[in-house]
């Protein structure tokens, strides 16, 4: 669930930083006198961050406390951030995560400052944001469709679904969707629903099964793989709800699966040798492609039509040169070759991303 949705003024935020493509006059003159496509989405295109995840040593007990050698020698996340990003208030509580996996489970487990640790339902599959919850994102193969949402409350009630796409794609959910053979549990270090004290924070355990998360007979949870997850916290200090992230997505939406985090892989055990970030995408025509995502949202709602690759502000000669599109009113399709990997990028109007061979 989680439709929510606002519109920032873009205008107002005045980003520092200048990214590939748009520096220097010569570059913005390409544009046409538009602004640079790059520029004017910035907020959309930060560099996700990204986790290394290790294997387990020996078996976690899914109590909500995060005590075993593992989750000790398990690096956390950074601390969270508003959902819109940069420009945005600190969240007024700290909260991190982090990740481990062996051959069955990928495992979630987060760490919650809270003053005041209350929760009030105990339904499955009840809208668990009303309370405040800890919420995980997963995107096993970085498609953008077909993604898995898990929500958690501090009575360790879940709110579990599938979606087909994105809502801002006219995306579905199937609610009916309950994780199978999910372990979760939550510790509190406080009182719950006892507001006259002061509680410290509540923590998330999670062990999601692979077989869970696999839609054709293709696991994914292996070592070399790298995921898109994000994690979310919907906090009521007042209304509306404040929305804490790992990575911000820009607005409030977390349903963007492009703006979540990278999550990687690794062999080794957990506290041995460290291994690199992969990131799964050629990092540079990945974003020009998300860029012209953005740009086709904005052209459409104010042309109600789709731009042809001509008609699409904010594109230099050299971004041109580096992408194709098919487009129709409704519909359009970018490719792009990376010949360094042999394949063709695709991503279309619903924000469906796939790999081809290069033919
Ligand atoms: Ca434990
Ligand atoms: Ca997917
Ligand atoms: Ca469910
Ligand atoms: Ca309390």
């Amino acid at each position: 669930m989680m439709k929510r949705i606002e519109t920032l003024g873009l205008g107002l935020f005045c980003m520092a930083s200048v990214m590939t493509g748009c520096a220097g006059g010569e570059k913005q003159a390409d544009t046409e006198g538009a602004q640079c496509i790059f520029e004017k989405y910035e907020r959309y295109l930060v560099e996700p961050r990204s986790y290394v995840a290790y294997r387990t040593e020996g078996a976690l007990k899914i109590d909500g406390k995060l005590d075993e050698a593992s989750w000790q020698k398990a690096k956390d996340t950074e601390a969270f951030e508003d959902i819109s990003g940069e420009g945005f208030a600190e969240p007024k509580y700290k909260t991190t995560a982090k990740m481990l996996w062996d051959d069955d489970f990928l495992y979630v487990g987060a760490v919650l400052e809270e003053p005041n640790i209350i929760a009030k339902l105990y339904q499955r599959d009840t809208i668990i944001y009303y309370d405040n919850d800890f919420e995980v994102f997963i995107d096993p193969d970085t498609d953008g469709h077909n993604y898995f949402e898990i929500e958690v409350n501090a009575n360790n009630v879940l709110f579990d679904l599938i979606l087909d796409k994105p809502y801002r794609v006219g995306g579905d959910f199937l609610l009916q969707w309950d994780c199978p053979g999910i372990k979760s549990a939550i510790h509190i270090d406080g009182t719950l629903n006892n507001p006259k004290d002061t509680d410290n924070f509540w923590s998330v355990e999670m062990a999601i099964p692979r077989q869970a998360l696999t839609l054709s007979f293709n696991n994914l949870l292996k070592a070399g793989n790298t995921w898109r997850i994000n994690f979310s916290r919907v906090e009521w200090l007042k209304k509306p709800e404040e929305n804490w992230v790992w990575n911000a997505t820009g607005r409030i939406d977390m349903h963007m699966p492009d703006r979540w985090g990278y999550l990687h892989f690794s062999d080794n055990k957990v506290g041995t040798e460290e291994t690199a970030m992969v990131y799964p995408h050629d990092m540079e025509i990945y974003k020009l492609m998300w860029a012209m995502f953005y740009a086709q949202q904005d052209y459409k709602n104010e042309n109600g039509k789709f731009a042809s690759l001509n008609e699409l502000p904010g594109l230099s000669a050299e971004m041109k040169q580096k992408v194709a599109m098919e487009s129709t009113p409704n519909t359009y399709q970018i490719r792009a070759e990376v010949p360094a990997e042999g394949k063709v990028y695709i991503l279309n109007h619903e924000g469906h991303f796939k790999k081809e061979d290069k033919k």
